[in-house]
């Protein structure tokens, strides 16, 4: 028998604000907080087979450190880049060089939303973008990154 795979590990990256969820803006983002998310993740990946570590930060320099952090250590990586969506060319340079997929997730629709939110740095450096899905769309992430690990035959198939 061959040796179980240790399950994939998913970093979930959530940007700045993003600790102020369900407390204000329900009309746009919803009534969950950043817990519930976590908690709807955790549910999600422990059905998936993969392990996940869920953080958020303020800070973009916190946020690049992490996802450098990510190479040698994770197989994915998750991430609400908030408001670096649109500003971060450091951030985008991070995602590229760390060469791992990246599924960039956001809870609005952000193509219906004001012109300046139109445009993602992000997506340059995604594998895919899952918008407009409310904080399902973490759950819709987490699938999909294991459909492309199963791909890759980095996850066991049991
Ligand atoms: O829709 C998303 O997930 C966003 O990434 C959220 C960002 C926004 O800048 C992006 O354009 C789209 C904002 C995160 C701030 O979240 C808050 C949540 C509750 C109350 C206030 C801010």
């Amino acid at each position: 028998m061959p040796e179980p795979l240790p399950e994939p590990l998913i970093v979930i990256l959530n940007g700045p604000n993003l600790n102020m969820l369900g407390l204000r803006q329900p009309d746009i983002y919803g009534s969950a907080t950043l817990d519930d998310v976590e908690a709807l993740c955790a549910e999600a990946a422990e059905a998936l087979g993969l392990a996940i570590d869920f953080r958020q930060t303020n800070g973009e320099g916190e946020l690049i450190s992490w996802v450098q952090e990510c190479r040698g250590r994770a197989q994915g990586i998750v991430i609400n880049p908030a408001g670096y969506t649109h500003s971060s060319v450091a951030l985008m340079d991070a995602l590229l060089a760390v060469e791992l997929p990246v599924i960039e997730v956001h809870i609005s629709n952000i193509h219906r939303r004001e012109e300046f939110r139109h445009h993602s740095f992000v997506s340059r450096a995604a594998t895919g973008v899952i918008c407009g899905l409310g904080v399902r769309g973490y759950a819709l992430a987490l699938t999909a990154m294991a459909g492309l690990l199963d791909q890759a035959g980095v996850l066991d198939a049991d």
